[in-house]
């Protein structure tokens, strides 16, 4: 049932997929054991860890919002963030200190180990150490605005939106500084998912990925922000959208969006000024049926929709509301990929 492996091994491992372990860890290698009773899917019981230790790895998991932590047993659990399921007595008659990922120490004194510090720390020469005011990145612009030389290197950055977040950043187009909030290149990535989802986000910042509706409200709300919209159909043409404005409100309003100013090549295709966001878990569409159930997406749906950039990813240019489409540019042609980002508006 358990195999142990020396702490090294899982700080190797953790260390590879720093910049990638936006999903639950391969069990295969990282793990220790499974307490299936636990929230957090997968392998999710470590032995032989430090407090410390307990919070950094639950750190490095998206998924993870609090721990369990037995002293006496040195046994460390992962829960997610959105349920705790706990009943000790599976697994241990020692005390157990339970701690929620936001009351995490800011960081964690002492040594970094294979250049790991908690999300609020960076490892400088051996010691984690906060993250300084003047490291932290609210978007992409603010990147591209401390660091000129950024220009032309696209790639995965990190900023501090509601929360440490690794994204996309565009350095290239129209002069960059583009926080990729969307990202849809093939179909690994399954985008028919809850509102619980997108609200958190779900991907990998190389590749598919929804940075998450409450990280769209914090970049949307603190720097006013343009939205451009790439799309590419499968007979290669290209076409984009870009838009003055664009905020979308946190969730007690169900991330309604406001958006307007259109100019571009694709055709006007968001227009969804006012809707809430729906999920097929939680419609709030004007629609009497569940608009993210009978297209398979996740948009600000009205009744229903003239763009559907998060519906099913098709490996060709079959026809159906139920693919990515852009209405106004393919009809209802699934499309080869789409990028969504957002730019500081000077
Ligand atoms: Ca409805």
């Amino acid at each position: 049932m358990i195999s142990l492996y020396r702490f090294g091994h899982v700080l190797a491992l953790l260390q590879t997929c720093y910049s990638q372990c936006f999903e639950p860890f391969d069990p295969k290698t990282l793990i220790v054991s499974n307490y299936e009773n636990s929230s957090f899917p997968g392998f999710n019981l470590l032995r032989n860890t430090d407090n410390a230790m307990c919070m950094m790895i639950c750190f490095k998991f998206k998924l993870c919002g609090s721990v369990d932590w037995i002293p006496e047993e040195k046994i460390c659990r992962l829960n997610t963030r959105f349920v705790t399921k706990y009943n000790s007595s599976l697994m241990t008659t020692g005390q157990t200190f339970h701690v929620e990922r936001e009351h995490f120490p800011v960081h964690l004194a002492g040594n970094c180990l294979n250049n790991i510090c908690t999300d609020d720390a960076i490892c400088i020469s051996g010691k984690c150490v906060p993250v300084l005011k003047e490291n932290i990145y609210k978007d992409c612009s603010d990147i591209m605005k401390r660091d000129p030389s950024k220009e032309g290197q696209d790639g995965v950055y990190v900023i501090y939106a509601d929360t440490r977040r690794e994204v996309f950043c565009d350095m290239t187009t129209d002069g960059g500084g583009w926080t990729v909030i969307q990202k849809r290149l093939d179909g690994d990535v399954d985008f028919y998912r809850t509102w619980i989802e997108y609200k958190h986000g779900f991907g990998n910042a190389t590749k598919n990925y929804w940075i998450g509706n409450d990280a769209i409200h914090t970049l949307t709300k603190d720097k006013k922000q343009e939205l451009r919209v790439d799309v590419e159909r499968y007979n290669g043409q290209h076409a984009y959208a870009v838009y003055t404005t664009f905020y979308i409100g946190d969730e007690d309003n169900k991330y309604t969006v406001t958006v307007s100013g259109y100019n571009g090549t694709a055709g006007d295709g968001f227009v969804h000024n006012g809707m809430k966001f729906s999920t097929h878990d939680q419609d709030n569409d004007l629609e009497s049926r569940n608009c993210a159930q009978m297209f398979k997406g996740a948009w600000w749906y009205k009744d229903c929709f003239r763009s559907n950039l998060n519906g099913r990813y098709a490996k060709s240019a079959v026809i159906g509301g139920q693919y990515m489409v852009w209405k106004i540019l393919a009809d209802d042609e699934a499309l080869r990929k789409s990028v969504i980002m957002v730019r500081q508006r000077n």
